[in-house]
C-alpha cells in the first residue's frame, strides 16, 4: 500500500462517525485540536466528511462559547480519566472541562478556501457562516477567560490545555499544586504504551489535582481563570491564537460577516505578545502568570512565531539562530525541546519527540515568511521519518524512531494535507 492509501485507511479505521479518535486504543474519544487537523486530512478525498469532523467538535460548544478538550460521545474503559472523573459538559453531552490550542479557525478557513476553489461556495456557504459564529464565540471565550489580564495572550489553567503536556515549562508553574488530596488512580496510558514515553506519576497528581480543582469549582470559568493554581501563559497557544484570529477575520470578511471584534483581539495580541519575549534567551517562551517567570525553555513551540504572522527582523533573526542550531544537533527537526537542554529525552512525549502538527504550523510559517531553506528542512524531516516509520503519534529527533500510539490520526492527516 502506498502511503496516501495508508493514510486514508488510518483515517478511515479511526472514524467513529462525525468523529475520528486520535488512535483507537490510547485515545479512544473525540479530542478537540486533533480533530481539526483530522479534518485537513478528509478534506484531500472527503469534502463533507472534513466539514462534519469540525461540526461535530462543535456539537459540543458550550452556552458561554467554551469548547472541550476531550467529548465523550461513548464510554470507553481505555483511557483514564473518563467522564465520570470529570463530571463536565452541557445538555447531557459529557465532555472534558478544559479547552484545547485554537487551531480550528485556521482549519475552517481551509476548509472554506479549499471549497471554492472546487467551485463549491454555494454548498459549503452555510455550513461556513455557521462555523464561524461557533468559532468568534469560542475566541471571545478565550479572551475572556484565558487571559484574565487582558494581555493578548492565552493563560493556560491546565498542561493538558497547552496539548504539549508534559512539556518541562509547566515544571516550576506546577510546583505549587497541592497533590497530597488526589487519592489513588490506575492510569490507562502506561497499560497500553511504555511508560518511558509518558508523563511521570508526579506529572499525572498534578494533572489530576487539577482536574478535582475545576469540579470543585462547578467548571465555572470565571472562577478558575482567579483561583486555578496554575496559571501560564503558553507561547504555543498564544501563537496559535493570534494566527487563528487573523485567519477568523479573513473568513469574516469573505463571508460578509463584521469582523471588527476579531480585530480588536487581534491588536490586543500584537501589542500583548512581546511579554512572551524572553530577553535572556533570546527566544519566545512561555511565562508563568502567577510568578511572572518566563520558562527559559526553547521548544518546538518557540518557532511559531512565523506562523503567528509576527515580523520583527531582530527576534526573527535570533529565532533562526536557535533553529539551526538545534538542526545541528538532531538528525530531524523539530524537537519538541531543545536537544541540549539537560531534561531533553528522545522518547518522553513532549520533552524532544517530533509532533507533525506542529512542525507543519512551523512549516507554514516558516514558508510564509520567506525561510524556504528551513521550510523544506521541516516538511522533509517529517516526510522521512513517515516514510520510515508509519503514523505514528511522534517521532524521536535523534533516529526518527517511533514514540507513542501507531495508526495515529493526525500524524496520517498531516501526511495527506501537508508533508507527503
Ligand atoms: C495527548 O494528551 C492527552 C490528554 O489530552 C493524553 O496524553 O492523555 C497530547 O499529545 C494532546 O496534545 C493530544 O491532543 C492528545 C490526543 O492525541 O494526546
Amino acid at each position: 500500500m502506498d502511503l496516501n492509501e495508508a493514510a486514508r485507511a488510518t483515517l478511515r479505521a479511526n472514524d467513529r462517525g462525525g468523529y475520528t479518535v486520535p488512535n483507537g486504543q490510547v485515545y479512544p474519544f473525540q479530542w478537540n485540536w486533533d480533530s481539526a487537523f483530522v479534518a485537513l486530512g478528509f478534506d484531500t478525498f472527503d469534502r463533507d466528511r472534513a466539514w462534519a469532523e469540525v461540526e461535530t467538535l462543535f456539537e459540543a460548544q458550550w452556552s458561554d462559547g467554551f469548547v472541550p478538550h476531550i467529548i465523550f460521545w461513548v464510554d470507553d474503559a481505555g483511557y483514564f480519566p473518563g467522564p465520570d472523573v470529570w463530571a463536565a459538559g452541557e445538555n447531557g453531552i459529557r465532555t472534558s472541562g478544559i479547552t484545547q490550542p485554537p487551531v480550528a479557525a485556521t482549519v475552517v478557513r481551509m476548509l472554506w478556501d479549499s471549497a471554492v476553489a472546487a467551485g463549491q461556495a454555494d454548498t459549503f456557504r452555510p455550513r461556513a457562516e455557521k462555523l464561524f459564529d461557533q468559532l468568534l464565540a469560542w475566541h471571545r471565550w478565550f479572551a475572556t477567560h484565558r487571559d484574565p489580564e487582558g494581555r493578548g495572550v492565552v493563560v493556560a489553567v491546565h498542561p493538558w490545555e497547552t496539548g504539549r503536556d508534559n512539556s518541562p515549562e509547566w515544571d516550576a508553574p506546577g510546583e505549587p499544586i497541592d497533590v497530597s488530596g488526589v487519592g489513588a488512580y490506575t492510569r490507562r496510558d502506561t497499560g497500553h504504551l511504555d511508560a518511558k514515553m509518558r508523563p511521570t506519576k508526579l506529572e499525572y497528581d498534578r494533572y489530576l489535582a487539577l482536574v478535582q480543582y475545576g469540579r470543585a469549582q462547578g467548571w465555572e470559568h470565571h472562577k478558575i481563570a482567579v483561583g486555578s493554581p496554575f496559571k501560564v501563559a503558553d507561547v504555543g497557544m498564544s501563537m496559535m491564537m493570534m494566527r487563528a484570529n487573523r485567519d477568523l477575520a479573513a473568513l469574516g470578511t469573505l463571508l460578509g460577516k463584521d469582523v471588527s471584534a476579531v480585530d480588536r483581539l487581534i491588536e490586543r495580541a500584537e501589542d500583548g505578545i512581546d511579554w512572551l519575549w524572553d530577553a535572556d534567551r533570546q527566544s519566545w517562551c512561555s511565562r508563568d502568570l502567577i510568578s511572572g517567570k518566563s520558562s527559559g525553555f526553547v521548544t518546538s513551540a518557540s518557532f511559531l512565531s512565523f506562523y503567528a504572522g509576527i515580523r520583527d527582523a531582530t527576534k526573527d533573526a535570533a529565532t533562526l539562530a536557535h533553529f539551526d542550531r538545534i538542526g545541528k544537533v538532531v538528525k530531524y527537526m523539530v524537537p519538541s525541546l531543545d536537544p541540549e537542554d539537560p531534561g531533553f529525552q528522545m522518547v518522553r512525549y513532549w520533552r524532544g519527540p517530533v509532533w507533525a502538527v506542529v512542525n507543519t504550523m512551523i512549516g507554514i510559517g516558516l514558508a510564509e515568511a520567506g525561510h524556504d531553506v528551513r521550510a523544506k528542512r521541516v516538511k522533509g524531516d517529517t516526510r522521512t521519518m513517515m516514510n520510515q516509520t508509519g503514523f505514528f503519534e511522534a517521532y524521536s529527533p535523534v533516529d526518527g524512531t517511533g514514540s507513542g500510539g501507531d495508526d495515529f490520526s493526525w500524524t496520517a492527516a498531516m501526511w495527506l494535507a501537508w508533508a507527503g
